[in-house]
């Protein structure tokens, strides 16, 4: 059976990288029954579909399945500074929610996550130079070996360079302070992390593009920074297999075949 949570949040899956982690993180959702789902920011590498593959496009199929009013599930999409501009066309079209920062109450208790990069200053002052970094990051990753080490390294640059973890948890703590919130969690630095100061709980939910892909749940019990094994035993029971069988595969069957889809209901009144 899959673990109940009250809240799921992950965040730097980076689709459309060589090193994103899509089955995985598809694997790691199958395991929890969830009534909120935050995707952190920096779900996508980049603004380039044709990047997307097989398994890139069946992740984000889940999604949308998962956001389906039916389900009940309040799937929430945090912009992040890779998701910059697509999350807003992914959030029509997956039907999730599209924001700059979220906040909630669970147990009495203020929650609020936002990316993090509004903290790095290497982001927020040279734009350009880090869509170029990313640019040249993709054609490395273009020469092949998708765990190049130096894919790997590019990667992290403006980690490395950064040392980002404790900027981006004091920016947070001091903005949720601001807020009320107890409780903030951020993705960005892509390194897994939890301090307490004055009072406030900071979470980093790390990363799906990296050896240790870790995430984050939250229940009665409190908050779990929880690292994907690949160990579960419920595996066959919930999982979608026509899709995963289906020899001839099309990204746009696939994405689009439920009947549910979101457009359907927006352009029966433009039919109307
Ligand atoms: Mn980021």
């Amino acid at each position: 059976m899959p673990t109940k949570v009250n809240t799921l949040i992950f965040s730097d899956l980076h689709l459309g990288a060589e090193t994103s982690r899509p089955s995985d993180c598809l694997d790691m959702l199958h395991q929890f029954e969830f009534e909120r789902l935050i995707l952190l920011g920096d779900i996508f590498a980049d603004l380039n579909f044709r990047r997307l593959k097989k398994e890139h496009w069946q992740f984000l199929s889940h999604i949308r399945k998962l956001s389906n009013p039916k389900r009940h599930i309040e799937v929430v999409w945090v912009e992040g500074n890779h998701d910059f501009g697509l999350a807003e066309v992914m959030g029509h079209l997956t039907g999730v929610e599209v924001l700059q920062e979220y906040s909630w109450e669970f147990n009495g208790t203020r929650h609020l996550a936002i990316h993090g990069h509004q903290w790095d200053k290497f982001i927020a002052n040279n734009f350009g130079l880090s869509v170029a970094i990313s640019y040249a990051h993709l054609q490395i990753q273009k020469l092949g070996l998708p765990m190049h080490p130096i894919a790997r390294f590019t990667d992290k640059i403006p980690t490395r360079w950064q040392r980002l973890t404790p900027k981006v948890a004091t920016g947070a703590i001091h903005l949720a302070k601001v807020r009320h919130a107890e409780r903030v969690f951020c993705g960005h630095t892509h390194k897994a992390y939890h301090v307490e100061q004055d009072g406030v709980n900071y979470y980093n939910s790390g990363c799906w593009t990296d050896t240790r892909a870790t995430f984050i749940t939250i229940d009665e019990k409190g908050v779990e920074i929880r690292e994907y094994t690949g160990d579960d035993n419920q595996r066959s029971d919930d999982r979608d297999s026509s899709q995963e069988r289906s020899p001839a595969y099309s990204p746009s069957a696939d994405f689009f075949d439920e009947a549910e889809l979101s457009a359907d209901a927006a352009y029966e009144g433009v039919r109307r």
